[in-house]
């Protein structure tokens, strides 16, 4: 089926979106309605990245371990209908559309550093809403204390997930108080656009304080719970990849320094930059890990 530029309007693209996964690698790259966040005061007024970059250099090992495999192979994702199964310690569990849990008139623009383990960085301006408002349409029991994640599993269409390596599907998972601080969103877009495949749509997670392994894409589960979540990262090299994944400039991975970081884009005369404690987060979240040896935390 060929597509001209009128079939693509906000409705019929919505109705027929169905119809049209032959072209959905196309339309998951430019997406063509635009969304509007409210500014928040917890943005950096740090120059984002282009969407070019943020759309091209992924991590997202469902659809292969290149930075470039995520755009050329997350068109496959079927990302509509959706939705996400919350559960455990939680007053109304159930099955929660992702027009519920993040509805367009709630969305808050983030530009927010992010910081991969692997030592480079990005500045994006996502689109989300607090986790903690999903959490309590939910409505959160006194005895949770973490909350555990998902990635969507379909190897039919995640390229990646037919070979092994990791244990699919991703799991990630938090503290509550770290799941209900207001930094911490669920974003469903980025860019003024609802979230481009690669990137994790529809819905994924993002905490800009922790190295960015923690940030779970394309989640379809949120369970509360009373013990500590297994996680993808820690099941695999757990001397490497901590549960808590804060970043941390004193820190080293056992591999290479996560001292500096080099931001995507700068250019090769820009050099490295100083990686700072809790990614410039401290002053909201150092609070959260009082008293703590982040040595040993890691
Ligand atoms: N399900 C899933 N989520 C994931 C990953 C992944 O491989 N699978 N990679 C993580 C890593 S290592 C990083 S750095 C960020 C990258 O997010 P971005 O591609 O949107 O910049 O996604 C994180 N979330
Ligand atoms: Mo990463």
């Amino acid at each position: 089926m060929k597509l001209g530029w009128s079939d693509v309007t906000p409705e019929s693209l919505w109705l027929n979106r169905r119809s049209f996964m032959a072209g959905a690698a196309a339309l998951a790259a430019t997406p063509a309605f635009a969304l509007s966040g409210k500014p928040s005061a917890l943005s950096t007024d740090q120059k984002p990245n282009s969407f070019e970059e943020i759309t091209n250099y992924n991590n997202f090992y469902e659809f292969g371990f290149g930075k470039e495999d995520p755009a050329r192979y997350a068109g496959a994702l079927t990302t509509d209908p959706w939705s996400v199964e919350i559960g455990g310690l939680v007053e109304r569990p159930g099955s929660y559309g992702v027009e519920d849990l993040a509805p367009e008139s709630a969305l808050e623009e983030r530009i927010y550093r992010l910081r991969c383990v692997e030592a480079w960085s990005m500045v994006i301006p996502w689109l989300g809403v607090p986790l903690a408002s999903v959490l309590n349409k939910a409505g959160v029991q006194p005895g949770a204390k973490f909350v555990a994640f998902e990635t969507v599993l379909r190897p039919d269409e995640m390229v990646g997930q037919r070979s092994r390596g990791i244990d699919w599907p991703y799991r990630e998972g938090l503290r509550i108080d770290e799941a209900m601080h207001p930094l911490t969103i669920l974003a469903t877009g980025l860019y003024d656009k609802p979230m481009p495949n690669q990137n994790g749509a529809p819905i994924r997670l993002v905490v800009p304080w922790k190295y960015g392994f923690k940030s779970i894409k394309s989640v379809v589960k949120i369970t509360l719970t009373d013990r500590p979540p297994q996680t993808s990262w820690e099941m695999l090299q757990p001397n490497e990849y901590g549960f808590y994944a804060n970043v941390n400039p004193e820190v080293d991975h056992p591999r290479w320094s996560q001292a500096t970081e080099r931001r995507i884009g700068a250019g090769l005369l820009a050099g490295r930059q100083e990686t700072l404690m809790f990614n410039g987060y401290g002053d909201q979240v150092a609070d959260l890990y009082s008293g703590m040896d982040l040595a040993k935390n890691y």
